[in-house]
């Protein structure tokens, strides 16, 4: 039996979105993120020792990383479905979102929200609009130029093709979400049309409505 371990509004969200798209059974064992800290709890490093959101267990396998636990479910349990044949364009894309999402797109926007956190952190008060002035100039002059450059690449992206990996609905659809919907508070996604329908598109799915009711309220961390 298929267990996800699943935190909170985390990126384990979009894993139980993959295992309702692959009509899989599974069990969702939840851990609640401290409301301080936003941290997972201890226990979820007896899982796995980064104690991150998503991991599965399966028999005996444990498996963590968002893109590697999609490649397994696919892989092992897919039947050829959500993912584009070999040697094909559609195929070299899949393989470029699942690995983009995380390895590239994630990176800057995390960095938005550390550098949109930090002056609220406790501090002596003559220190607060220092630490802002700091915080601001590293996401003016570095993150949002990264952030945009990011956001226009995908919109065009989508203007070429319906999905991120052409013209059929993909696992890579499911990678590229998490991106896509923490884009909508760091970079206006919402905003651009092709993004926006990706996203009033997935959140008509059945699959993804279904993942809702397993997984509960969803929000994206501001
Ligand atoms: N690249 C990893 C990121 C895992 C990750 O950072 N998960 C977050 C949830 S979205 C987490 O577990 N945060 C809680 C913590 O760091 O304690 C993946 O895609 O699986």
């Amino acid at each position: 039996m298929i267990v996800l371990h699943h935190l909170n509004n985390s990126r384990s969200q979009r894993i139980i979105w993959l295992l309702e798209e692959l009509g899989l059974s599974y069990e969702v064992k939840r851990y609640e993120r401290d409301p301080k800290t936003m941290l997972a709890p201890r226990e979820l490093r007896e899982i796995h020792p980064l104690g991150k959101s998503p991991v599965i267990t399966d028999g005996g396998k444990v498996l963590a990383e968002s893109g590697a636990i999609i490649e397994y479910l696919v892989d092992t349990y897919g039947k050829g479905r959500l993912r584009p044949e070999s040697g094909t364009q559609e195929r070299i894309d899949y393989n470029y979102f699942l690995h983009y999402a995380e390895g590239s797109a994630m990176p800057p926007l995390l960095m938005s929200l550390v550098f949109t956190q930090m002056p609220k952190a406790p501090m002596p008060f003559f220190m607060k609009p220092l630490v802002k002035g700091v915080a601001d100039k590293v996401k003016k002059g570095f993150v949002n130029p990264q952030i945009k450059t990011h956001f226009d690449f995908l919109e065009k992206h989508l203007e070429k093709n319906v999905w991120f990996a052409g013209n059929e609905f993909t696992a890579a659809d499911v990678q590229m979400s998490f991106v896509i919907e923490a884009g909508v508070l760091r970079a206006g996604a919402k905003s651009k049309p092709k993004l926006s329908a990706f996203l009033d598109r997935i959140h008509a799915r059945p699959a993804y409505i279904k993942a809702l009711e397993r997984g509960g309220r969803f929000e994206i961390l501001g």
